[in-house]
């Protein structure tokens, strides 16, 4: 079964909490999927594949950043912001996902991006609020999940994350600000 080969794979990649992680987005995302009209099973292989590359070595990560051409601007940025994309190309290459809308979402699962995908939005969600994330405000995005809309739950964790990130004075990867402008010019119709 293609679930428990690839969970089997990603136990070595990461350490047990991190695999309880992995299994907790899974199981939202395919739940997310499946309450948002979303393709359950491209929910389930790319969440599962999301956090391949969260300890990966780093300069292998800066290698392959820099030989396949991926944005440069993620050098600059925390390396925490390096295992989307290098996990993308890990998907590709190590696991032959070839579905373009998984790999985005693994590619973006941590920062968004502008046009984000319907399944790029559940597996950023999934990542967010399931049952093992323990943060403050943490309950009250899983709340918000029983009601809202997806874009408006995207919103709402999306300016959770940024917030967080400046009430720490972290720079923010402008993926995630276009993201947060992207949504809400959408959602008030001026784009
Ligand atoms: O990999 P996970 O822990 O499951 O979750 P994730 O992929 O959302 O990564 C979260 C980490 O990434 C967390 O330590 C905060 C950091 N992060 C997310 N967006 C940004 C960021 N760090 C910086 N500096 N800038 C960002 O825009
Ligand atoms: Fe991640
Ligand atoms: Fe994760």
């Amino acid at each position: 079964m293609e679930r428990a080969r690839l969970l089997e794979a990603m136990k070595p990649r990461m350490p047990e909490k991190r695999y309880i992680h992995t299994i907790g987005v899974t199981d939202t995302a395919m739940t997310l999927a499946e309450k948002f009209g979303q393709d359950v099973q491209k929910a389930e292989v790319a969440a599962i594949l999301h956090d391949s590359c969260k300890y990966a070595d780093k300069d292998w990560m800066k290698q392959t950043i820099i030989e396949q051409k991926m944005d440069p601007t993620l050098l600059a940025y925390h390396h925490e912001l390096w295992h989307g994309p290098v996990g993308a190309y890990v998907a590709e290459t190590e696991f032959g996902i070839t579905d373009l809308d998984m790999l985005n979402a693994i590619r973006f699962h941590t920062t968004g991006r502008i046009g984000m995908s319907d399944l790029e939005k559940v597996v950023y969600i999934a990542d967010m609020i399931e049952p093992n994330r323990k943060f403050p405000g943490v309950d009250e995005l899983r709340e918000a999940a029983k009601s809202m809309s997806l874009e408006d739950l995207m919103i709402t964790c999306l300016s959770h994350s940024i917030q967080f990130l400046m009430s720490k004075h972290q720079p923010v990867f402008p993926d995630s600000f276009n993201c947060y402008n992207d949504l809400l010019l959408k959602k008030k119709g001026n784009l």
